[in-house]
């Protein structure tokens, strides 16, 4: 009961002060009276005009960027076709010796119980525990080609280590890392380890991010002024079943290289594939940017999001 209790978020909050100022300036803009630890919500966006919150700035062109011109042709190809597709694949973009310092950053992070596994297996914000691992999420080039990509900013929010298979049923991320305007999320997948069918590969579905963003009130979970919404995760993640049978969306499959990497665009459909082979591990981090001239926000919980 108390999770679905705005007061007890509203508590949280008054505690992450810092974490939580980002989203005033624009709340001001937008002509929304909240403060820093009010509940926030797509409710609250329903007729307002996202063309309040217009400071772009400028941004290289995906072509000029440093990134780019390093890749293989095969790697600017998808990149060119991110607008369509929804996603980039860039192969073999880290070495082998990142890779492997990635790996044992993680083992002694874990040695130092300066990070652990929650109750869905993965590692949460190690960025904020290693320097080297931000190194990488806030590595300059890779900042600028996710910021021409957006066309826009963007900031490194949040990393998630897996070391089995999440096997994460399909989802948008814009459920859980939502903006007004919404589509200011970048998804950087990389693969820690060769990874193959059997052992938990990343699906996704190419076009996907020109569907409807799929929110609280597509599935009558909007609450109300005192309680969030009364609706499970499940109940989210059949919706969006439902949505892949009717609009005929064709699944693939990651499997990957260690080194390779996959973007996704926040609207993007994406999850994890059974992990067959529990004798084999499925090492991997996700980073997650946000476009910080949006309101950041989580969606279910209606809480700005915490940045760091
Ligand atoms: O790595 C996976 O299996 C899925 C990760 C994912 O869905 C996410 O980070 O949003």
């Amino acid at each position: 009961m108390l999770r679905k209790l705005k007061l007890t978020y509203i508590l949280y909050n008054i505690f992450n002060k810092r974490k939580l100022t980002h989203n005033l300036k624009l709340y001001k803009k937008l002509g929304l009276k909240k403060f820093y630890f009010s509940p926030i919500s797509s409710k609250d966006f329903k007729n307002l005009d996202k063309n309040l919150l217009n400071e772009s700035g400028a941004v290289c062109n995906l072509a000029d960027t440093k990134l780019f011109k390093n890749i293989d042709e095969r790697s600017q190809q998808s990149l060119l076709g991110f607008e369509q597709e929804g996603y980039a694949i860039l192969n073999q973009h880290l070495p082998k010796d990142t890779i492997n310092a990635i790996n044992t950053e993680i083992e002694n992070l874990l040695a130092q119980k300066k990070v652990s596994f929650n109750n869905a297996n993965k590692i949460m914000f190690a960025i904020h525990q290693s320097n080297f691992l931000k190194s990488i999420g806030e590595d300059e080039n890779l900042l600028a080609l996710l910021s021409s990509i957006m066309g826009e900013e963007v900031k490194l929010f949040q990393s998630i280590n897996f070391k089995m298979g999440s096997e994460q049923h399909t989802h948008s991320d814009s459920i859980h890392m939502t903006t007004f305007p919404l589509g200011g999320l970048l998804g950087v997948w990389i693969a820690l380890e060769d990874i193959e069918l059997d052992n938990g590969p990343l699906q996704y579905f190419p076009g996907s991010h020109k569907l409807p963003y799929y929110l609280n009130q597509d599935y009558n979970n909007e609450g109300n002024a005192f309680l969030l919404g009364s609706k499970t995760y499940s109940a989210y993640e059949a919706m969006i079943e439902e949505k892949l049978q009717e609009y005929s969306q064709k699944k693939q499959v990651f499997t990957a290289k260690a080194g390779d990497v996959l973007i996704w665009h926040a609207n993007l459909f994406h999850g994890g594939e059974p992990h067959l082979n529990k004798a084999k591990t499925r090492k991997s981090m996700v980073l997650h940017y946000f476009a910080p001239n949006r309101i950041c926000y989580h969606e279910i919980t209606q809480r700005p999001a915490l940045m760091g």
